[in-house]
């Protein structure tokens, strides 16, 4: 009979002990920067900590961004999101909430952030099918152009690639969905590509000619 009575009270600790757990993670502020709830997962918020090279915050950004397939706006891309940029002051503070119509999970995450302040460059918000989660970074103080995606395998490569735009911008994105071109071109390679060779074509062109003309002139001596 002890032994039986001892046998329920483990089972009932153990029963509470679980309850408290889930409780726990329902709704979970954790110390690495990671929030989550039955919505979805909040990573590397940031709504006060100033960016080196800030005074202040200098505006206040709300975005709502919808994702889902029905924002799959290209040929053979099978996911979308309702805008692939979003362009901010520096400074500013950005609050994302990220509306998912899929089943799916999906992200809006952004990449190339400083490793200072948000760990490995990111802050991402994900919300879990059907469900919208919203979060809040502050942009860093300098110009440039910083990769958004979905992390979900495929997901980007299927269409969710966009780009956050501090300021003016630098460096810009290949294969931002409906905005820059869908291809990688390389950095060694000089912007004036085509020029360059239709310079050359010219003075090829010009240099035929000439030999052309003395020829002409040293046959007709
Ligand atoms: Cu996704």
């Amino acid at each position: 009979m002890r032994r039986v009575a001892g046998l329920l009270l483990a089972l009932a600790w153990l029963e509470a002990a679980t309850a408290r757990q889930a409780v726990d993670h329902s709704a979970h502020e954790g110390h690495d920067g990671m929030t989550v709830s039955r919505a979805g997962v909040v990573m590397n918020e940031n709504t006060d900590v100033l960016p080196r090279g800030c005074d202040a915050i200098s505006r206040d950004y709300e975005f709502e961004v919808r994702a889902g397939s029905r924002y799959a706006s290209e040929p053979g891309k099978i996911f979308g999101m309702s805008e692939y940029e979003w362009r901010v002051e520096p400074c500013s503070r950005v609050r994302v909430t990220l509306i998912n119509e899929d089943d799916v999970r999906h992200q809006w995450m952004v990449h190339g952030l400083p490793k200072y302040l948000y760990p490995a460059g990111m802050f991402h918000v994900e919300a879990m099918g059907g469900q919208s989660q919203a979060g809040t970074f502050i942009a860093p103080a300098e110009h440039a152009n910083y990769l958004v995606h979905c992390d979900m395998a495929q997901h980007m490569e299927k269409g969710m690639r966009g780009q956050l735009v501090v300021g003016r911008g630098a460096g810009g994105l290949w294969g931002v969905t409906g905005v820059t071109d869908a291809f990688y071109r390389a950095a060694y390679l000089p912007k004036l590509l085509p020029l360059l060779f239709a310079l050359c074509g010219l003075a090829a062109f010009s240099a035929g000619l000439f030999l052309l003309r003395f020829r002409e002139r040293r046959g007709g001596s």
